[in-house]
């Protein structure tokens, strides 16, 4: 079958990748991100395109209505708000998810038409801070950096980026071209010890928070060693006395590291002239991130480290379109295309080029301003697009009380349930990859088109459509007239010539004559030309400016710091990875990395939960007990939702404290308490048919044989049956049960015409049993003793946790290999496969080898 060229959905690497209508899914050979590889979750696309749980048709209220009466209601409540209330009383919160055409004219609508700027986006909690730390130094929002730059630097430093996990495929390039050239260093700054520190040289575990001294003392180490580039900084930079000066006010060990570790990363970076710094965010999402970004770009500046191959600044984007959504503007404090609300002139030619009525004239309302005005009543009207704030922001309850308090709330989303779609008067559907089609840009400015492959479903349609619908009906058919993405692009592309006499980085003209659908993936501002290589910066005098940052007070508490971040094979809360078994197979429950020593202290032991709380609320999870995290500190991914948990979202815990120069939350440094959650029971389940998410802790996940979830309660229910029952749907079956009076164990096997359907089990200490062999019964005609053991007979041996989700491999097969005489990551995979796929696990390989080769280190 032909396979059709698009660009993946998930991260901002941007991976080319041919897909089929069958499920097939291979990564592009030809495409300059990937050249052909694709990680554990762009392998695993063609498990999540099928219709399961899509929102099909528009609804109100929760009933299916057709589109001209969800338009109409649309468009009569905004305009009503609009017109009683003020243009500033109704809010878009959009997506980098959204394809640019779709981002554009949301933009165009709110900003030139509505006549507001309050079209905030979920990049505010993603890449604000680096916008405003770019803006600052370089008068706009420009990210330098290339893939390539990445090969050829001589000292990669990763600030707050767990890449081995995030950015799968910039990981492996980057190990490639390490093995490729021995003398590549890798540095790794997380107060975490993640998967990424498997590649690196040095892992420099700081506090949280502690990377602006970290910075401020290699800025003072340049400048007392002589290490500054000062031909560099007289023609091309202003403000470096002033932020030398600060930095030398700092004491770089409030970064928590010693004065041989600090010593040993300054002389690296001051003795190698290629060096890439990539941050992500561990920078942004901080209450400092702005000051993180600046102090990192400070070092770049005084030693002329950008602008030239091999080295620079490298802020990674994480979706798909963040690149792309800041590129049309389609934030709060920004107009479009790289032009500033604040300046008259880039407003007025704006407005001449869209003939539109009006024009916003201030910044809007930001992410967390912007609910907190739900909250208080001043949104009348607010719109979500492809994002999921009711999990994804601080304080997530207080923002889904916040909606819930909005008189008219429409959500566009590809799934009919999600923690947002539950609160929305209106829900469209929206099409999703593999039926619509648009641009992106990645992380290296190269826009690339996702291609429709599968038809749109039943009533769905792409979302710039939607947009333009509802404009249409608002009045503005003119300006909203169009037929496809590509006359969008093509006006996308036109303003950014119109306004290029006011000098800004956004040069799209390689695209004025681009053959929209054969567009082949380019950079701009064209393929070949380097940002910031002639010296020339954004200000009006043509230089970057250092700014004096300082560190932050640190302060010490008697409570845990909260960091949250990724798993490698979710995608942020779950609703299309969520339906892959295969990646549900990686990690499968909510759970919270604590120290041994912490876990210790509050009698916490191996597969216990720990209920966090802080003053907004409380959130349960599995217990890790693990020194990858360092005494005080917890992590806990932030992918569970209220739709496969009952007590697993953790942005609840949140509190909303931003960056003041970017709006941006800090959602690595929440503070808890943490303690043992008191479970009188634990149980565990599997089905046929999906399960319910009921009780004090549940979490439930997709299996290859249907669902799986993980149960306690804080009290024995009286009959396990009808407990059982309640969870899962087993309407006719007949059930076989076990209880042992001694264990108080309860076991029970659910048959409908001797076809297993589901078991459960139930005990008062967390459920032991092989959980990769009861998934690989269900479904089968195992008779209920067999099947109610729990574990598999001598003869079949289990697999354990699976490490390697493309193959199916297991820690226990792993660990045979190992004890076998496996001693790499590549004889190991010759022996079970893992790892020869997509590559994804190989720093885990990498982690089990060395922990079998050390038992002391082991977990
Ligand atoms: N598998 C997967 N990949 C993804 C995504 C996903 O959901 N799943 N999402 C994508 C998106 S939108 C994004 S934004 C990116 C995010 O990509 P990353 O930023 O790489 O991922 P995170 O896990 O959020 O956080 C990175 C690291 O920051 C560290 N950190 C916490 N506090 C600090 C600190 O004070 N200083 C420093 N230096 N480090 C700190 C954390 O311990 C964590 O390991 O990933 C993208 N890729
Ligand atoms: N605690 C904590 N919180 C965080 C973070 C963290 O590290 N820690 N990271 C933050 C970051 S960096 C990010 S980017 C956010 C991400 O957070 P969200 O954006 O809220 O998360 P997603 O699950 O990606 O939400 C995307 C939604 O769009 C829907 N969708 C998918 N495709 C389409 C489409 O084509 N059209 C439409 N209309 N809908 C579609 C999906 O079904 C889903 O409901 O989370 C932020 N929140
Ligand atoms: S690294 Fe993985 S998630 Fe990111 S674009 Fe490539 S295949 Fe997709
Ligand atoms: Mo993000």
């Amino acid at each position: 079958m032909s396979l059709t060229k698009t660009t993946c959905p998930y991260c901002g690497v941007g991976c080319g990748v041919l897909a089929g209508a069958d499920g097939t899914i291979q990564g592009d050979p030809d495409h300059p991100a990937n050249f052909g590889r694709l990680c554990s979750k762009g392998s695993a696309l063609g498990q999540t395109i099928d219709l399961e749980g899509r929102l099909l048709q528009p609804q109100i209220g929760g009933r299916n209505a057709g589109w001209d009466k969800a338009l109409d209601l649309m468009a009569e409540k905004f305009s009503t708000a609009i017109r009683d209330h003020g243009p500033d009383s109704v809010a878009f919160y959009v997506s980098g998810q959204l394809l640019t055409e779709d981002y554009y004219v949301a933009n165009k609508l709110m900003k030139g038409f509505i006549g507001s700027a309050n079209i905030d986006t979920n990049s505010r909690l993603c890449m604000a801070s680096s916008v405003a730390g770019h803006k600052r130094a370089f008068g706009t929002d420009t990210v330098p950096g290339t893939y390539a730059d990445l090969e050829e630097a001589d000292l990669i430093v990763l600030v707050g980026s767990n890449l081995a996990w995030c950015h799968p495929v910039l990981h492996q390039r980057i190990a490639a071209a390490k093995e490729a050239r021995p003398n590549m260093r890798v540095v790794n700054i997380d107060p975490r010890n993640t998967a990424t520190s498997a590649l690196v040289d040095l892992h420099l575990r700081i506090v949280p928070d502690g990377d602006i001294a970290l910075f401020n003392g290699l800025l003072a180490y340049l400048a007392n060693t002589g290490a500054l580039d000062l031909a560099y900084l007289s023609d091309h930079v202003a403000g470096q006395v002033p932020a030398i000066t600060q930095a030398r006010l700092d004491d770089p060990s409030e970064s928590g590291l010693s004065q041989d570790e600090l010593s040993r990363f300054y002389e690296m970076w001051a003795g190698t002239q290629k060096v890439v710094t990539v941050y992500s965010q561990g920078v942004n999402q901080s209450r400092c991130g702005t000051g993180k970004v600046n102090a990192i770009l400070n070092c770049h500046l005084a030693t002329g480290r950008i602008g030239k191959p091999g080295c620079g600044p490298f802020s990674v984007t994480g979706q798909p379109n963040a690149m792309g959504g800041r590129e049309v503007g389609g934030m709060a404090n920004m107009l479009a295309n790289h032009l500033d609300i604040e300046n008259p002139d880039h407003r007025a030619r704006v407005q001449d080029f869209w003939q539109s009525p009006t024009i916003c004239r201030r910044a809007g309302l930001k992410a967390v301003e912007l609910f907190e005005a739900c909250a208080a009543g001043k949104i009348k009207a607010l719109w979500v697009m492809s994002t999921n704030p009711a999990v994804s922001m601080p304080d997530a309850d207080g923002v889904a009380n916040a909606i819930s308090n909005v008189p008219f709330v429409v959500v566009s989303d590809i799934m009919a349930r999600t923690d947002t779609g539950d609160l929305a008067d209106v829900l469209l559907p929206a099409t999703g990859w593999g039926e619509k089609d648009g641009t992106v840009t990645n992380s290296e400015r190269r826009i690339s088109r996702q291609r429709a492959f599968l038809s749109a479903p039943e009533q769905a349609r792409p979302d710039w459509q939607i947009i333009c619908d509802v404009a249409d009906r608002m009045g503005w058919k003119n300006a909203f007239d169009f037929a496809s993405p590509a006359e969008i692009f093509a006006e996308y592309v036109a303003l950014s010539m119109a306004t290029m006499d006011f000098g800004r980085d956004l040069d799209l003209s390689i695209f004025a004559d681009a053959d929209y659908a054969n567009l082949i993936p380019t950079q701009w501002p064209c393929n070949d030309k380097r940002f910031f290589g002639s010296g020339r910066f954004y200000h009006p005098d043509g230089k970057a400016r250092m700014l004096p940052v300082s560190a932050p007070e640190l302060g010490a508490g008697d409570t845990f710091i909260l960091n949250t971040g990724r798993n490698r094979d979710q995608w942020h809360t779950m609703t299309r990875s969520g339906k892959a078994p295969r990646l549900g197979a990686h990690l499968a429950e909510p759970y919270g990395e604590i120290h041994p020593e912490d876990a210790a202290h509050i009698g916490i032991t191996a597969g216990d939960l720990i209920e966090l709380s802080s003053p907004n609320g409380t959130s349960t999870v599995r217990a890790l007990i693990t020194e990858r995290t360092a005494k005080r500190q917890l992590f806990a991914p932030m992918h569970w939702t209220r739709q496969q948990s009952s007590a697993g979202w953790v942005n609840n815990l949140a509190t909303s404290v931003v960056d003041p120069a970017s709006g941006q939350p800090a959602s690595k440094s929440n503070q808890v308490t943490a303690r043992k959650f008191d479970a009188k029971w634990f149980g565990y389940a599997v089905s046929l048919h999906p399960i319910r998410p009921d009780g004090d802790y549940s979490a439930v996940a997709r299996t290859l044989t249907g669902w799986q979830g993980e149960f306690a309660g804080l009290q024995a229910p009286s009959n396990w049956e009808e407990l059982a029952r309640g969870l899962m749907d087993t309407g006719s079956c007949s059930a076989s049960e076990v209880y042992d009076q001694r264990s108080q164990q309860a076991r029970i096997a659910f048959h409908l015409d001797e076809r297993l359907i589901g078991l459960f089990f139930a005990s008062p200490t967390p459920v032991s049993l092989s959980r990769n062999h009861v998934v690989s019964l269900i479904g089968t005609s195992t008779p209920p003793l067999l099947a109610l053991a729990g574990y598999s007979g001598t003869d079949q041996p289990d697999p354990g946790t699976t490490i390697c989700a493309c193959l199916n491999v297991g820690v226990n097969t792993l660990r045979d290999a190992i004890a076998a005489g496996a001693d790499s990551v590549e004889t190991l995979g010759a022996a079970t496969c893992a790892g020869t796929n997509c590559g994804s696990c190989k720093p885990e390989l990498a982690h089990l080898l060395a922990q079998m080769r050390t038992p002391m280190a082991a977990e």
